[in-house]
């Protein structure tokens, strides 16, 4: 190290030596890179540092391809049907809930780590399909499997129990976890996108209801970006910045589900202080309490919409296609067929009892039922 650093930059070296993941390592470089004064005397040192951040950007580049890799059999989805992924420590009941929700009977006894390989179980509600995959236990201590790893990246949701019976504050690291393993929580789903430049300081297009540009620029600085475009959207929230920043990372939704074994622990209180604001919380016993309310609550989470199409002259048809919310005829049409745009004349839609004349932009809304006519 050269010796005249300001002491924030020494600060920043600490941290770089300290990470855990390279993705945290790189975003760290960056940082204490661009506190580095440029003159003459630290010429080398940023070279090496511009180095060492380019091998990282490989290798990250490198895991990332490499775990592009096909998921296995269990986790492939039709179209149209949405992955749900069960998580949660030992004994936070998540084969009671996959039997309660799927003809799926896993074993359940009672003792720790029951299950050990994933569970699948599918049930149909509101025409939508839901494989539900249970899998093996969370266990705060250690890192994730790359199993447990296969099902999160795969899943389009993950539900996490928690157990009211077990310490809270282990259980909940699993956010923690997952983020260094670049798989980000956002609950409705944001994305953004970043495209670094090497001049022309920092752009914001769209806009969140979240954050102000002023503050989404703040964010890029501490992290060393300065030069860019960031695309935002309506529901952008910090978490979906951080995976912008982070190549090969994900964002996915997520219900915390208090699992209610014991009511004397006051658990719910401090869950609802902590996350409430950032995902949608139930608290419920998975062996009694009524489960109606959870396909509901996993489309609202992802803004899922169900988009039921119908042939001319037929009826509509039973199983919807799923799109996101602010979705438009456009979208449906190009699911249909990739033809159907170019063809497009117009689209009856049917809605609460009235049958509407629309465009390619219209938007569509959850239980629409659309015929697409064609030129
Ligand atoms: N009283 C009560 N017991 C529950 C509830 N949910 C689960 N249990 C019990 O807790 C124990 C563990 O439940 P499981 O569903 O097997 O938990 P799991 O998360 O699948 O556990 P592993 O697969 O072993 O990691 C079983 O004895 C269940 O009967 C609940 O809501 N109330
Ligand atoms: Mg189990």
């Amino acid at each position: 190290m050269v010796t005249n650093l300001p002491p924030q930059a020494e600060a920043q070296y600490k941290k770089v030596l300290e990470s855990r993941s390279p993705e945290e390592k790189l975003r760290n470089l960056q940082l204490y890179l661009s506190m580095i004064p440029k003159h003459k005397g630290t010429e080398k040192l940023r070279m090496r540092v511009k180095r060492q951040i380019a091998a990282l950007q490989t290798e990250i580049e490198r895991k990332r391809k490499k775990s592009k890799r096909k998921p296995p059999p269990f986790l492939r989805k039709g179209e149209s049907e949405l992955l749900i992924s069960l998580f949660g420590v030992t004994l936070s009941g998540k084969s009671t809930l996959l039997a309660r929700l799927t003809n799926t009977k896993p074993k359940i006894t009672g003792l720790p780590y029951t299950t050990l390989s994933p569970q699948v179980g599918t049930s149909k509600y509101a025409g939508v399909y839901f494989k539900f995959i249970e899998v093996p236990a969370y266990i705060p201590q250690n890192p994730l499997t790359s199993l447990q790893l296969d099902a999160l990246n795969s899943s389009d949701l993950i539900i996490f129990l928690v157990d009211s019976n077990n310490e809270l504050l282990p259980q909940l690291s699993f956010i923690e976890k997952c983020e260094e393993y670049g798989i980000f929580f956002s609950t409705p789903p944001g994305p953004a996108k970043l495209e670094e430049y090497k001049s022309g300081g920092l752009q914001v297009i769209g806009s969140s209801k979240y954050l102000s540009p002023d503050v989404i620029c703040s964010f890029l600085e501490e992290y060393g970006i300065r030069n860019g475009v960031i695309y935002v959207q309506e529901n952008t929230k910090f978490p979906d910045l951080e995976a912008a920043i982070r190549p090969g990372s994900k964002v996915k939704p997520l219900i915390l589900l208090l699992n209610l074994k014991n009511l004397d622990k006051n658990y719910q209180d401090i869950i609802n202080s902590k996350f409430r604001n950032f995902f949608p919380v139930y608290s419920i016993s998975v062996k009694e309490d009524p489960l109606s309310f959870l396909p509901k609550a996993i489309l609202n989470a992802g803004e899922w919409i169900r988009i039921f199409t119908k042939p001319i002259g037929g009826s509509p048809s039973k199983k919807p296609i799923l799109l996101k919310k602010g979705s438009t005829v456009r979208d449906v049409a190009a699911r249909i067929h990739r033809d159907f745009l170019s063809m497009f004349k117009y689209a009856k839609l049917w809605r609460e009892g009235k049958i509407f004349r629309v465009g390619l932009d219209f938007k569509v809304k959850d239980g629409d039922i659309v015929e697409i006519r064609l030129k």
